[in-house]
């Protein structure tokens, strides 16, 4: 019989002993939750852990235990391998010339017929190295920024086992463990650590461990929290309740978690929420809210960009008698559009989809590279009013923009992508957030070709 994709990880895992834990980049609650209990977990089952992101851990989840340790760099090994084509020459002797007093090594080869020449010599510096990849709550492998691009060989030679819960999630693992009724990746772990804890059968190890333990449980709990905006979004299932309190049982602190995520503010963040409540737009004509954040915003508060996180669900999408509340922001030399639904019977994918974004019905998101407020606000407002107006059968403004700078990413069946698709650098070109989070709902909805909404924090109500 087949094995399940829970079995054929956990078979996997109990193979490898040096293993990287890898979440997506612009981590969330349940990205950071997720690696470092994984990485936790593994450790107890004596295995040599590694967690990587792209990304800092954004402060907010400074509380949480080892988030110090999670890094964009992988270790390489620390062989430098000289190859030397040996095809038109018969080699007689090969010996060594340490200079220290020069700071030099000379590598000597005798031949005993033919020539060496400087084109016939190759390096290869040292390459990271697992025994296994576990990339989790992440729907493809761009997703996970950087770290990709910088270890694409890692990628190729290492099984990887993928664990998420996102829809349209590209299956690039060797083993795809993908639970679309889960909450968040941390729920789907839960499972995983209960099964690893009991011994195999067979094995002679006889006694059960323990991997839920308070800290593991807290990290859970934070992924779970987050994904579901504290329990208050719609996606929230009995079975995360059932999962939430298997966790508090085994010692997650609940309070600690909703006290750092949900109770506290930076002083900053307040200034940058004022500065956004106070640039509200309002069109009631065509039922929407916007607002802006300038990346002189940032600087001015000595915000992070993290921080506009949770303002457009907390406060702007809480305006009533609209169809969506829209934040644009200014940062990484992208404008980004970050959308949330107030009319139920709306979808605000429709309008992400206007730019070359995508999302949920209730959640979506757009970016355009080199975009910034000056150059594109007016022409994405019209645009909007545009839609808006052709939906409530009102006159047309002008102005569309060309079917051609809008680009989708396209999803590779074999695995992994073939090639790194890169950023567009051509400005005015629309193109997707690489970096979208989780959708929670209202962000939890199935579409088919964007799997997560925005990086603006669409389920982490107050986050950072
Ligand atoms: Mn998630």
């Amino acid at each position: 019989m087949e094995l399940t994709p829970k079995q054929q990880a956990i078979e996997l895992i109990r193979k490898a002993q040096k293993i990287v834990v890898m979440g997506h980049a612009s981590p969330d609650g349940d990205a950071v939750g997720s690696v470092l209990a994984l990485t936790l977990a593994l450790r107890k089952l004596g295995k040599k852990v590694t967690s990587v992101c792209a990304d800092p851990v954004p402060p907010v989840f400074n509380f949480l235990p080892n988030t110090d340790e999670v890094t964009a760099t992988l270790e390489t090994s620390s062989e430098f391998v000289i190859s030397i084509d040996t095809s038109n020459v018969e080699v007689d002797k090969l010996g060594y010339k340490n200079h220290p007093d020069q700071n030099k090594l000379n590598i000597v080869i005798k031949t005993l017929s033919g020539q060496f020449q400087p084109d016939n010599v190759s390096f290869n510096t040292g390459q990271a190295k697992a025994d296994l990849i576990i990339v989790l709550d992440t729907n493809d492998v761009e997703r996970l920024g950087s770290i990709y691009d910088s270890y694409t060989q890692l990628f190729y030679e290492t099984p990887i086992i993928n664990i998420d819960h996102h829809p349209g999630n590209d299956y690039f693992g060797k083993v795809n463990w993908v639970d679309l009724t889960a909450t968040s990746t941390a729920e789907i772990l839960v499972s995983l650590l209960e099964s690893l804890g009991t011994p195999p059968k067979g094995s002679n190890q006889s006694k059960p461990v323990n991997l839920l333990d308070a800290d593991i449980a807290t990290l859970l709990l934070t992924g779970i929290t987050t994904d579901t905006g504290s329990f208050q979004n719609t996606n929230t299932t009995p079975k995360s309740f059932t999962v939430a309190a298997q966790l508090v049982a085994a010692g997650a602190r609940q309070q600690e978690i909703v006290q750092h995520i949900y109770k506290t503010k930076r002083l900053s963040t307040l200034k940058l929420w004022g500065k956004v409540l106070a640039n509200i737009n309002e069109d009631r004509a065509h039922r929407f809210i916007y607002s802006t954040v300038a990346s002189s915003d940032f600087k001015q508060f000595d915000a992070e960009e993290t921080e506009t996180s949770g303002v457009i669900d907390e406060l702007l999408k809480t305006v009533p008698d609209i169809d969506f509340a829209m934040l644009l922001t200014e940062k990484k030399n992208a404008l980004y559009g970050s959308l949330r639904g107030v009319n139920k019977e709306f979808s605000v994918a429709e309008v992400a989809n206007l730019f070359g974004g995508g999302g949920h019905q209730m959640a979506a998101a757009f970016r355009i590279p080199n975009g910034s407020l000056a150059d594109n606000e007016r022409q994405i407002v019209d645009q909007i009013k545009q839609f808006q107006a052709s939906r409530q059968g009102q006159p047309q403004a002008p102005q569309a923009l060309p079917a051609d700078q809008v680009s989708m990413q396209t999803n590779q069946p074999n695995r992994l992508p073939t090639q790194t698709p890169k950023a567009q650098a051509g400005g005015g070109r629309f193109q997707l957030p690489n970096t979208l989070p989780d959708p929670g709902q209202p962000t939890n909805q199935t579409t088919p070709s964007v799997p997560n909404v925005d990086d603006l924090g669409a389920h982490q109500a107050g986050l950072k």
